[in-house]
């Protein structure tokens, strides 16, 4: 009796063993979103390896849902989407992972600018042509890329800080609070240095406070929370998306702090998203940036082109607008495909 029990305990460890040895390497590189079966390759269809960022925040949502609806198998493709979890780490597992796989193309969305020169190499290596999206990378050869497709996140700092330096012209001192994204993302260095050139341009402006929300709502509330502690006057709070913005809107409730169109704190805010601007439209948000997401149309025409024999431009820049609460309608807003 007590053999035979030892030999199915045994047994039942060793199949716990496999099966978590299966999941992990289905996931190397990020949760694998990808319906079950979908890795191995069918003759006609083209293969997409996509490493995503993660999904911290609704301008990250309303990307991922563009590349999944334009990367489906009635479109001829078969999209093996990874989720790293806003970790390199795992983004460079998923690149392995594709190039492993041998996909047809790969696809990334990069939490940060450095870092990626080995695992393009390889990608490069096994004659994977590689395309970067929405944020930018730096690597020691432009050729270890085929071509990239985003924003200029330096303009769209620059948009903002010329709405502020209009809309405080007359100011005797301009107190600013600033809530960056990822460190490291050139979405954040972009929006930073458009506010530090204004900064440098104007006198009286005043960097009070500088800190990262990670471009998520629970860290931007945490984050205006303290602030809320540390300091009693602040004129502008640049919140680089607008999630971050939504988080800090939270603490100033919390805290009966009135912010807004109409009240002491204006709030400056990025993405555009449909929640950020239903809050410029309700006032609560004095001017946002948009930072348009759906990419996948774009990564596809550029996956057309290639399949063509054709060079695409090596960079592609999104054109994007900004919204004010003075002037944003309810029908720009339902206009918004995000
Ligand atoms: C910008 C994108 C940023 C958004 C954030 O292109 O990388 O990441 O501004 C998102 O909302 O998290």
């Amino acid at each position: 009796m007590k053999k035979g029990f030892a030999i199915s305990v045994c047994a039942l460890v060793l199949v716990f063993a496999l099966v978590f040895a299966l999941y992990t390497e289905r996931n190397r590189g990020g949760v694998d979103s990808s319906p079950p079966g979908e890795a191995e390759k069918t003759d006609d269809l083209i293969v997409i390896g996509f490493s995503q960022v993660g999904a911290e925040s609704d301008w990250r949502m309303a990307n991922t849902k563009s590349m999944r609806e334009t990367f489906t198998e009635a479109n001829g493709y078969r999209l093996i989407l990874k989720d790293a979890q806003q970790k390199q780490a795992n983004q460079i597992d998923a690149i392995r992972d594709f190039v492993s796989q041998k996909v047809d193309y790969i696809v990334l969305a990069p939490v940060t600018e450095e870092g990626w020169d080995e695992a393009l190499k390889e990608a490069k290596d096994a004659g994977i042509p590689f395309i970067v999206v929405d944020r930018m990378i730096k690597v020691s050869d432009q050729g270890l890329y085929t071509c990239w497709v985003g924003s200029d996140f330096r303009k769209e700092g620059d948009i903002a800080v010329a709405w502020m330096e209009k809309n405080f012209a007359s100011a005797d001192e301009v107190v600013i609070a600033h809530l960056q994204g990822n460190l490291g993302s050139s979405a954040q260095i972009g929006r930073t240095e458009g506010l530090q050139a204004g900064v440098d341009r104007n006198v009286n402006w005043k960097v009070a406070v500088r800190d990262s929300g990670d471009f998520t709502q629970v860290k931007g509330k945490e984050v205006m929370a303290r602030i809320l502690k540390q300091y009693d006057k602040i004129d502008v709070l640049y919140c680089e998306n607008d999630n971050m913005a939504f988080g800090a809107m939270e603490a100033m409730d919390e805290a009966g702090w009135p912010y807004g169109a109409s009240a002491d704190i204006a709030i400056i805010s990025f993405d555009a998203t449909r929640g950020g601007l239903e809050a410029t439209l309700a006032g609560k948000i004095n001017y946002n940036v948009e930072c348009n997401p759906l990419h996948g149309p774009r990564v596809e025409s550029l996956i057309r082109q290639l399949e063509k024999g054709e060079t695409p431009s090596k960079l592609a820049y999104v054109d994007e607008e900004a919204f004010d609460a003075a002037t944003i309608t309810r029908q720009s807003v339902d206009a918004r495909e995000y």
